[in-house]
C-alpha cells in the first residue's frame, strides 16, 4: 500500500454481453462506475476499477452462426472492432484500469481450475437437468419460478429441455446467504433485500446448473469432454481472476480482493446476490463488502434496445451533446437505485437549466467580470463582509462534507443536487452584489476584489467536486481559473486560491440548447432510414419494329418445376406452350420461388429463342421476368389466357 494512500479501493461493473453494439442505457451503470471510481482517487484512494465483457454462451453461438463467422470473429468485432465496447469506454471517457473477456485464455484456465476445485469439494455434482430454458438469458427455471408461464426475468417463452448437467448445491447454502442479506449491508438498496428473499430464498432455492452439453461456446470441463460451463462460474468469477486468482497474469489479489463494490442491473441482482456469494462460500473466500442494484433506463416509457434507432446511440448522443453532458445527465437525472425515464425533451431541458444557465454562466460572467475590472490580479485587501459573504462561504465550506455523505451512498443525483444548490446561491451572490454598481466607483473596487474571489472560489470548489462526473469540464474550468487547486484537501476548504491566478476566458463551456430546433432533429434522426429505391436499368438504343417483330413471346402453362441438381442456381420447367410437345426450359431465379409455388401458374416465355445447354440439359426458350435491384418477378398472366397466345 503506498504511503500517502488512504487505502485500496475495488470497483467493477458488470461484463457487458457482447451480443449487440450497446446503447446509452449500458453505459449508466459504467458512467456511474467512473464517477465513483473518479471520487475515490480523488480522496486520495488506491483504485482498481474492473470492467469487462462476458462473451460466452449460447446467445453469442447463434448470433455468429447467424453471421457466418466463428464465435470468437463475432465477440472481437463488438468488442475491440470500430465503434465496439473498448472505443464505446473511450468515448465516454471512462477510467477503467482494467478490463476483462471471459475468453482470455488466463480467465479460461483459472475457471477450470474452480470448477475443479468446487467438484472435488462436492460442491459440483452431475445430474439430469429437466426444466424450462429461457435461451435469451441462458437461465433454467422451475415450473414455480416462471410468472404466468414466461421467464421471471425477461418475461419471454421458455422451452421445456433435458440434458446431463453439472449441478451446484446452492440449496445448501440457502440459509448462509439469507443471513447476509438479511443481516448485513451486502446488498443495497434494502429493497432489492426483501425482493430476493421472498421471491427466490424463502420459497426454496433448488441447486443450480452450471454446465451444457448442447452448445460449445463456453469454458472446456477439462475432465468431462462435451460439457462446457457457461455464464455462472465463467462469468461471475471474472472479478476475481481478474486480480490473479488462480492465474499468473495478475498478482492483485492480496491486495484488492474482496471487492469494496459490484454496481450491477436490477435484473443480475439475484447473481450477484444469492449465486456469487454461495460459490464463494463454497470456496471459503471473502465475500465482497457491497453489491449495489442500480435501477434501469427506460426510453419514452418503453425498454431501451438499439433496434430503436439513433436515439439511444451513445456516439449520436455524444456527438450532439456532448460527453460530459451526457455523463451529467445520466447521474443528474435519475436516482440510482430506481428506474429512469429518458427523453429528449428532459435531457435537453437538464443541460440548458443546469448546465448552460447555472454552471456556465456562473463561470462565465465570474471570469469576464474578473478580467474586465481587474486583468490578472484581484487586489485582496478587504477581508469578507460577514453580514453579506457568510451564506455563501459556509455554503461553499461545507459543501464537500455533504457531497461526500452522498457519494459515499452512492446517491449520485443528490451528490449532484448540493452542488447545484451551491451554483444557484452563487449566481444569486452576483444579483446581490451587484459587481457593476461596485465597478463605476473607486471605493467599490476593494469589496468588488472581495466579491470576485469569493465567486471564484465557490467555482473552484464545484469544479472540483464535479470532476468524476463530467472530467473534461472540471479541467476546463480549472484552466480557467488560473490552474486552480482541485485536489480533495483543497476542496474541502475556502480560501485557497490565489489573489494572483491568471483567470483566463473562454467560450461558454455549455451553449444553449434551441429545444425545438434539437427535438426535431433529433425526431428525424429516430425515423428508421427510408428505403434505398435501386437505381433504374440503363437504357438500351433504339431497334425498329420489325427487330422486335422477330421476336416470338408465347403464354405457356407450368406442367412441372423442380430444382435442378447441383445447381443453387436453376429451376427446371416443362410446359403446356399451346403444342403437343412439352417445353424444357430453365430458369435461374431458384433463388426467388421455391418449384410448387409455380406449378399450374400462366407465364410468358421467348420460344424462338436459339436452344441452350445449361448444366447438362437442354432449354429451349427463356421466361420472362421483370427484375430491379435484386428483387425479380416473373411475368404472370391471368389463367383464362390460353396456353399457346402469342404477344403481340
Ligand atoms: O447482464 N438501463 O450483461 P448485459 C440500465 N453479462 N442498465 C442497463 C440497461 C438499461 N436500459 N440495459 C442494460 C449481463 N443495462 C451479464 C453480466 S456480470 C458477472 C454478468 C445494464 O450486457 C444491465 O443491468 O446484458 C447490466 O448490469 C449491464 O447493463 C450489462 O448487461
Amino acid at each position: 500500500m503506498c504511503e500517502t494512500c488512504r487505502g485500496k479501493y475495488y470497483i467493477t461493473t458488470p461484463i457487458y454481453y457482447p451480443s449487440a453494439k450497446l446503447h446509452i442505457g449500458h453505459s449508466y451503470c459504467t458512467v456511474a462506475t467512473d464517477a465513483m471510481a473518479r471520487y475515490k482517487r480523488l480522496q486520495g484512494y488506491d483504485v482498481l476499477f474492473l470492467t469487462g465483457t462476458d462473451e460466452h454462451g449460447q446467445k453469442i453461438e447463434d448470433k455468429a452462426r447467424e453471421a457466418g463467422v466463428t464465435p470468437q470473429q463475432y465477440v472481437d468485432n463488438i468488442v475491440i472492432g470500430e465503434g465496439g465496447v473498448l472505443d464505446l469506454w473511450k468515448l465516454m471517457n471512462i477510467s477503467y484500469d482494467r478490463f476483462i473477456r471471459t475468453t482470455d485464455d488466463y480467465h479460461v484456465a483459472a475457471i477450470q481450475k474452480i470448477f475443479k476445485k468446487m467438484y472435488d469439494n462436492g460442491d459440483i455434482y452431475k445430474g439430469t437437468y429437466k426444466g424450462k430454458y429461457c435461451k435469451p438469458c441462458e437461465s433454467f427455471w422451475t415450473e414455480s419460478q416462471l410468472v404466468d408461464g414466461k421467464c421471471p426475468d425477461c418475461g419471454r417463452e421458455v422451452q421445456d429441455a433435458e440434458e446431463e448437467a453439472y449441478f451446484f448445491r446452492l440449496s445448501k447454502y440457502a440459509g448462509r446467504v439469507r443471513d447476509l442479506l438479511v443481516n448485513t449491508d451486502y446488498l443495497e438498496p434494502r429493497s432489492r433485500v426483501n425482493e430476493m428473499v421472498n421471491n427466490f430464498i424463502d420459497p426454496g432455492l433448488e441447486d443450480l446448473c452450471v454446465s451444457r452439453t448442447s452448445f460449445t461456446w463456453g469454458v472446456p470441463v477439462d475432465f468431462d469432454p462435451g460439457h462446457v460451463v457457461y455464464v455462472w462460474i465463467d462469468a461471475l468469477f471474472n472479478y476475481m481472476t481478474a486480480l490473479g486468482f488462480e492465474n499468473d497474469k495478475y498478482h492483485d489479489l492480496d491486495k484488492f480482493w474482496p471487492a469494496d463494490v459490484h454496481f450491477v442491473g436490477k435484473e443480475i441482482v439475484r447473481f450477484h446476490s444469492i449465486i456469487w456469494p454461495a460459490m464463494l462460500m463454497s470456496l471459503n473466500l471473502p465475500l465482497p463488502k457491497k453489491v449495489y442494484g442500480h435501477g434501469w433506463l427506460n426510453f419514452n416509457g418503453e425498454k431501451m434496445s438499439k433496434s430503436r434507432g439513433n436515439v439511444v446511440d451513445p456516439y449520436v448522443l455524444a456527438q450532439r451533446f456532448g460527453v460530459d453532458a451526457l455523463r451529467f445527465f445520466l447521474l443528474r437525472t435519475f436516482p440510482f437505485g430506481s428506474d429512469g425515464n429518458f427523453t429528449n425533451e428532459l435531457l435537453i431541458s437538464t443541460i440548458n437549466t443546469d448546465l448552460a444557465n447555472d454552471l456556465g454562466n456562473l463561470v462565465s460572467r465570474t471570469v469576464a467580470m474578473a478580467q474586465k475590472y481587474f486583468g490578472e490580479k484581484l487586489p485582496l485587501t478587504q477581508t469578507a463582509d460577514p453580514e453579506k459573504d457568510a451564506e455563501l462561504i459556509a455554503m461553499a465550506s461545507a459543501l464537500r462534507g455533504k457531497y461526500e455523505t452522498q457519494m459515499e451512498a452512492f446517491a449520485f443525483q443528490n451528490a449532484l443536487s448540493e452542488i447545484f444548490k451551491v451554483i444557484s446561491r452563487a449566481n444569486k451572490y452576483i444579483d446581490e452584489n451587484t459587481p457593476w454598481v461596485l465597478a463605476k466607483t473607486e471605493e467599490g473596487k476593494p469589496r468588488l476584489a472581495r466579491v470576485l474571489y469569493n465567486l471564484l472560489e465557490t467555482i473552484r470548489i464545484c469544479g472540483g467536486l464535479l470532476s468524476p462526473f463530467m472530467p473534461d469540464t472540471a479541467a476546463q474550468i480549472a484552466r480557467r481559473l488560473g490552474g486552480a487547486a482541485m485536489d480533495w484537501d483543497s476542496l474541502g476548504r475556502f480560501g485557497v486560491l490565489s489573489a494572483d491566478a491568471a483567470t483566463v476566458a473562454g467560450a461558454p463551456l455549455f451553449p444553449r440548447i434551441d429545444v425545438e430546433k434539437e427535438l426535431s432533429a433529433l425526431e428525424e434522426l429516430s425515423k428508421p432510414a427510408a428505403p434505398q429505391e435501386d437505381p433504374l436499368p440503363e437504357k438500351l438504343p433504339e431497334i425498329a419494329f420489325d427487330d422486335f417483330a422477330r421476336v416470338e413471346m408465347t403464354v405457356v402453362k407450368v406442367l412441372t418445376c423442380e430444382k435442378v441438381k447441383k445447381s443453387e442456381k436453376l429451376l427446371k420447367f416443362t410446359l403446356n406452350d399451346g403444342t403437343k410437345e412439352p417445353r424444357t426450359i430453365l430458369s435461374g431465379i431458384a433463388k426467388y420461388y421455391e418449384p410448387e409455388q409455380l406449378v399450374g401458374k400462366t407465364l410468358v416465355a421467348v420460344t424462338n429463342l436459339a436452344p441452350r445447354k445449361m448444366m447438362g440439359q437442354l432449354s429451349c426458350g427463356m421466361l420472362l421476368s421483370a427484375e430491379r435491384g435484386d428483387k425479380l418477378h416473373l411475368v404472370m398472366l391471368d389463367d383464362g389466357v390460353p396456353a399457346g397466345s402469342r404477344l403481340v
